[in-house]
C-alpha cells in the first residue's frame, strides 16, 4: 500500500471520528443523526454545506473502512 493511499484512509477515519474517541464506529452514528439536515461542517464530510445522505454514505464508507 502507498503513503499516499494509507494518509487518504486515515483522513477518512479521523473526519468522520464525531464523538473523538479516535475510530469511527457505530457510537459515532447519533451524533451524526443529530445534526442530519442542518449546516454543520465538523459533519459535512462531502462539503456540499449541509448534511445530508452524501455525507451518510461517506461516513458509511468510513465505517467499512475500519472493520
Ligand atoms: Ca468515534
Ligand atoms: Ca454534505
Amino acid at each position: 500500500m502507498s503513503v499516499s493511499k494509507i494518509a487518504t484512509c486515515f483522513a477518512a477515519v479521523i473526519i468522520s471520528d464525531f464523538n473523538d474517541d479516535g475510530e469511527t464506529t457505530i457510537d459515532d452514528l447519533p451524533d451524526f443523526l443529530s445534526v442530519f439536515g442542518k449546516a454543520a461542517p465538523r459533519y459535512d464530510l462531502d462539503g456540499d454545506g449541509t448534511i445530508g445522505f452524501g455525507d451518510f454514505l461517506k461516513f458509511a464508507e468510513a465505517l467499512n473502512s475500519t472493520g
